[in-house]
């Protein structure tokens, strides 16, 4: 059969893939293709999506446009000392604390377009049987070791201390207030035992060491292993290549991992008298990819096809990652993966630098950072799409500003790619009828464009097929750059009265360009592709079309085409510059972070304006006053008021909207779950269209704010007094 790609072919009785695999000639490629699992304790920021998820999104729609079999897995890392941790700083169980979480980066990676053919979570019983049964199958081969282990237990909790559970003074540079695992300081590593002084982080009392006994994995024995299986993927990149070969050459080479833990949350230990222990958060959370697929193939209806991605060695297995986590993908989930066998091994692992923010380092807990959710409040996903994948970490560390951000839409997106495509379909709207002119003979510059359009798609398909989404960024760009050159040079409307016929062959091809790229913008740009789709007139989508569909010659001469919209909007300096403003004023100083963990730093005196006590009132006034515990359950911001949030808040049975002024000071997602005080008998009021049922209770000196929240868990509902 013939692929006609512009005209939508109906896909009928046979699949796409098949369709796609006749119209290329080429043998259909299995891909299962990761992403990092993100933890389930923070929203994303723009460095994880630039590290691990856009580049992959990009690798997969670009391969199914190829015709290819891709299976795309991820799911939320639910597990970990850092989220048992946070839910106990916050009073929550760790599962409402994942539970809130997943449903957040679950939404924001739709509203991004990654389209994931799963996205799982490592709480699923289902994902703990599998962590389980692959545990117990090595464990059969006898090749763990099992060892006494000597640690911090505080006998007040009951629990052995997770490194950042204990607190103390450093043993290297007698910083006091260091944690369990790294001095802030001095940088250095802390072994807990050394600690002086230590301290149970949530009960203040004295823990005491004591042995435990633990499972380890020798890694130890892979090391070969993994050098040979290393040494036949020279193709891989550079800084893989590298971190392995540096583990390989330091020290004592690789070493025996312990795989299990003593904490109440996790996967628990399959083995009798282990209560009480579960699997290290690095073991269970690669296997997450497998138990991601089984829920994949049972909710498609063949429980049993999971297997066709992991067992069959034709897979091309590839894990995107950011480069912190090259150590787990390299070289322990492999050795696990040939230690239990039956898998395919990692094909590639694409692993990115990291993205800079202004210049600094992103920073979860100074809240410095653009937050994906935030971001897509105000502004396209394409947008960002776009200008990541400009700036991809790809060799080298780089760095997201807004100001480029702002460049990258404007200079190009909307003055190159957006230009071209709206001045060609409505110069064609206008003066052809909205029809495909007829094309004449080609006389030089027309061949010239020809040409760019014949190669820009296996240009921009080799680099998308070398992980380089960067340069395949910038060739997509040049075809609109060659379109509007072309567009220039032929002055159709000089021609159109001067040479009608030269006129049509000009708007001819740059309708055909508009129509290569639609497929070229595809992997990058979704719902910019869709838009230019509906534009050409096209029934469907230019995902169904295949890659190979990009070709001048796609549209039949005559094609009735649609409505051109404009597909980029500037982006105004104002919103630009209220970006910069909010990053900057919702971030922490560094010094207030680590104060939170060590003793208070000597302040400067300094002169106090408080305001005055105003009159005396009686006990009786005071009472009039209905005080109450609310818990926030839901926060967002309000469109066109900077300085406001809405929050649901739960007053006991009751549920209230409320309406505060504190969005300079609180991100949204910071606020789920805290129990702060409300005066809940105040007249509702209208604050920008929202009835606001209370107020709010909120400390403030000068700039600054803090809300008045509680120093116990007592439920919500109950009177303040
Ligand atoms: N959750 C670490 C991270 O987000 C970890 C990745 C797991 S991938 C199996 O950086
Ligand atoms: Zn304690």
């Amino acid at each position: 059969m013939t692929i006609e790609g512009g005209v939508g072919c109906p896909v009928s009785g046979i699949t796409r893939q098949q369709l796609f695999q006749e119209s290329t000639g080429l043998p259909n490629q299995k891909f299962l293709v990761t992403s990092a699992l993100p933890y389930a304790n923070g929203p994303l920021h723009l460095g994880h999506i630039a590290g691990a998820y856009l580049p992959a999104d990009v690798f997969v729609r670009y391969q199914r446009l190829k015709g290819n079999d891709v299976l795309f897995i991820c799911g939320s890392d639910e597990h970990g000392t850092a989220i048992t941790v946070q839910a106990d700083s916050q009073g929550v169980t760790p599962q409402a604390l994942v539970d809130r979480h997943h449903a957040v980066l679950k939404k924001s990676f739709e509203d991004f377009g990654i389209r994931f053919d799963n996205y799982s979570r490592t709480s699923l019983p289902l994902h703990h049987e599998t962590s389980q049964e692959f545990f117990l199958q090595i464990h059969r081969k006898g090749v763990l070791v099992r060892r006494a282990v000597k640690q911090l237990y505080c006998p007040r909790c009951q629990l052995f201390l997770a490194d950042r559970l204990i607190t103390g003074t450093c043993p290297h540079c007698q910083q006091p207030g260091a944690k369990g695992d790294q001095c802030e300081k001095c940088g250095k590593p802390i072994d807990p035992l050394e600690i002086r002084g230590a301290q149970c982080v949530r009960c203040k009392s004295q823990p005491e060491a004591r042995e435990s006994l633990h499972w380890f994995f020798p890694l130890d024995r892979y090391q070969e292993r993994l050098r040979e299986w290393l040494a036949s993927k020279p193709h891989w990149k550079a800084n893989v290549l590298n971190f392995c070969k540096g583990v390989f050459e330091s020290g004592k080479g690789l070493e025996e991992r312990c795989i299990t833990r003593d904490l109440p949350w996790g996967v628990p230990l399959p083995l009798p008298d282990s209560a009480g222990k579960v699997l290290y958060v690095w073991f269970d959370a690669p296997i997450g990819y497998i138990s991601s697929t089984k829920e994949w193939a049972a909710r498609t209806g063949n429980p049993d096809r999971w297997k066709e991605y992991w067992c069959d060695p034709t897979v091309r297995l590839v894990h995107f990652i950011g480069k912190d986590n090259i150590f787990f993908h390299a070289l322990l989930f492999p050795a696990m993966l040939m230690e239990h066998g039956g898998f395919v091994l990692p094909d590639q692992i694409p692993a990115n630098e990291f993205l800079n923010l202004e210049g600094e380092k992103f920073s979860t807990s100074r809240n410095y950072a653009v937050w994906l959710h935030e971001y897509l409040q105000r502004f396209p996903a394409d947008a960002l799409r776009y200008s990541l994948a400009r700036i991809a970490p790809e060799a080298k560390d780089t760095d997201f500003s807004w100001r480029e951000f702002q460049g990258h839409h404007n200079n190009e997106l909307a003055d190159i790619l957006g230009n071209f495509i709206h001045r060609s379909l409505t110069f064609a709207g206008r003066y052809f009828g909205n029809r495909l002119p007829v094309r004449g003979p080609p006389d030089a510059s027309d061949s010239a464009f020809l040409d760019a359009m014949e190669k820009a798609p296996g240009e921009m398909g080799a680099l998308l097929d070398n992980f380089q989404v960067r340069d395949a960024a910038v060739r997509m760009m040049d075809l609109a750059r060659a379109g509007n050159l072309y567009f220039d040079q032929q002055q159709p409307w000089r021609t159109r009265r001067e040479n009608p016929e030269r006129c049509a062959t000009t708007l001819h091809l740059c309708v055909q360009a508009c129509r290569v790229l639609a497929t070229l913008t595809q992997p990058i740009l979704p719902s910019s592709s869709d838009a230019l789709w509906r534009m050409l007139g096209l029934p469907g989508r230019a995902a169904d079309h295949p890659w190979v569909s990009a070709d001048p010659r796609a549209l039949p001469e005559g094609h009735a085409l649609g409505q051109p919209e404009i597909l980029f909007r500037k982006i105004e300096d104002s919103m630009i510059e209220a970006e910069i403003v909010r990053l900057k004023s919702m971030a922490r100083p560094a010094e207030a972070v680590a104060s939170a963990t060590s003793p208070a730093p000597a302040v400067q005196p300094r002169k106090l304006e408080v305001p005055l006590v105003t009159e005396t009132i009686s006990y009786d006034e005071f009472a009039r006053l209905d005080l109450r515990v609310a818990e926030v359950v839901a926060a967002e911001r309000i469109a066109g008021a900077d300085k406001l949030l809405k929050l649901t808040v739960r007053l006991g049975p009751e549920t209230r909207t409320i309406v505060a002024g504190i969005a300079l000071h609180y991100a949204p997602e910071s606020l789920l779950g805290r129990r702060i005080v409300v005066v809940a008998n105040l007249k509702p009021a209208r604050i920008r269209g929202v009835e606001s049922q209370g107020m709010l209770l909120a400390a403030s000196e000068a700039e600054k704010l803090a809300l008045v929240t509680l120093d116990g868990a007592i439920e919500s509902g109950s009177q303040v007094r």
